[in-house]
């Protein structure tokens, strides 16, 4: 199955025009099967940290594993991941709420985007916006009326002034009855500043990869092999036709709050869909082409410098899982093995993020 060409994710680039067309690829097929990865799990496994999950050490094959794969998840190589804890869900709003209440902390959403930074991403000579589109906010969904060339993101992402993670849909809209939603409009800065703050950090993509196995041997999503045609209890993505129809069979239109569907083998919810979440990692379509020394496949950390073919101007880094917005004819985040990039400085409707904590740095660790 051939996917449209999806653009990596760039906030304030979509202010002045959007992305070029990343052509891409069918991969050769890989048959997946569910049996038990034999990971490194200790006899007794440490006490992890509240509202985390022990992630025990193992070696996979990380990369494409169906048909659908692309070729930035292409080679697939033999991955050794050390053991780490991660937060069982996507930061909420409530907890989000705590740290800006203890930090006075302003996300890059509430602030006016720096056109002397934005401008370093974009073409040489790009034109300067009005003043007016530079203001304090971020990219809002708003669904199409019918059909649309799926290459251009401009069409579905509604620059809204005043959207921040208080407000996601813009002004007039609030956290009442979300505040156990997935907070989102979340640069990856703002979540590297929450991570410090709660002691933690961002994972790695091979971390997020290995765990979102859930312990199962080359599963294409986090629930198994089961199609996603037929997983619509198994997490929030999109049933129907992006951008236009959304049958919502799944129960939510965005965000679900965190938990609504089951775990995964290693007790996390939502690592496939509900919002894309932050790696520490830097993006380059060729990553997985460049890892060839054993020594850069033991925890990897990605990377030195970022390249997207599509973006050449823009840094990158990568962000994992899906979104709301996910389908099969579109992104198919939902995959474990799915890679999509966004520049650091941009929040999104459907961006939020979850951390990790190395074993040794918990409470008896
Ligand atoms: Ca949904």
């Amino acid at each position: 199955m051939r996917l449209a060409p999806f653009p990596g994710y760039c906030k304030r680039y979509i202010i002045i025009w959007l992305c070029a067309a990343l052509a891409l690829e069918g991969c050769r097929d890989h048959p997946a099967a569910d049996r038990m990865e034999a990971g490194s799990t200790p006899a007794k496994a440490p006490v992890a940290p509240e509202g985390m999950a022990y992630i025990p050490g193992g070696q996979f094959l990380m990369g494409g594993k169906s048909a659908q794969a692309q070729e930035d998840e292409l080679p697939r190589r033999s991955v050794g991941v050390s053991a780490f804890f991660m937060d069982r869900t996507e930061v909420t709003n409530l907890q989000f709420q705590a740290f800006t209440e203890a930090t006075g902390y302003v996300t890059i959403a509430e602030q006016p985007v720096d056109w002397e930074a934005l401008k370093t991403q974009l073409p040489p000579g790009t034109p300067k916006p009005p003043d007016s589109l530079l203001a304090a906010g971020s990219l809002v969904f708003q669904p199409t009326d019918g059909p649309v060339d799926l290459r251009d993101l401009s069409q579905w992402w509604a620059w809204t002034l005043g959207a921040d993670w208080k407000h996601p849909e813009g002004p007039g809209s609030s956290l009442e009855g979300r505040w156990d939603h997935p907070v989102v409009h979340i640069a990856r800065e703002d979540a590297q500043a929450y991570a410090r703050w709660a002691g933690k950090r961002l994972p790695t993509e091979a971390e997020w990869e290995w765990a979102a196995m859930g312990g199962l041997k080359d599963p294409k999503y986090p629930w198994g092999n089961d199609p996603v045609t037929a997983a619509a209890d198994r997490a929030n993505f999109w049933q129907g036709v992006f951008p236009f129809r959304n049958d919502t069979l799944d129960g939510y239109y965005r965000t679900a709050p965190v938990g609504s569907y089951p775990a995964n083998g290693y007790g996390l919810f939502d690592m496939a869909g509900n919002v894309w979440e932050w790696c520490a990692d830097k993006y380059r379509a060729d990553t997985y082409q460049m890892q060839t020394a054993p020594s850069e496949v033991i925890n990897p950390l990605g990377p030195d410098t970022s390249f997207d073919p599509a973006e050449p101007q823009a840094e990158k880094y990568v962000i994992r899982g899906g979104s709301y917005l996910c389908s099969e004819s579109y992104c198919t985040g939902y995959r474990v093995s799915r890679r999509m990039r966004s520049t650091p400085d941009s929040g999104f409707g459907h961006t939020g993020f979850r951390c990790v904590k190395n074993v040794e740095d918990a409470p008896g660790g």
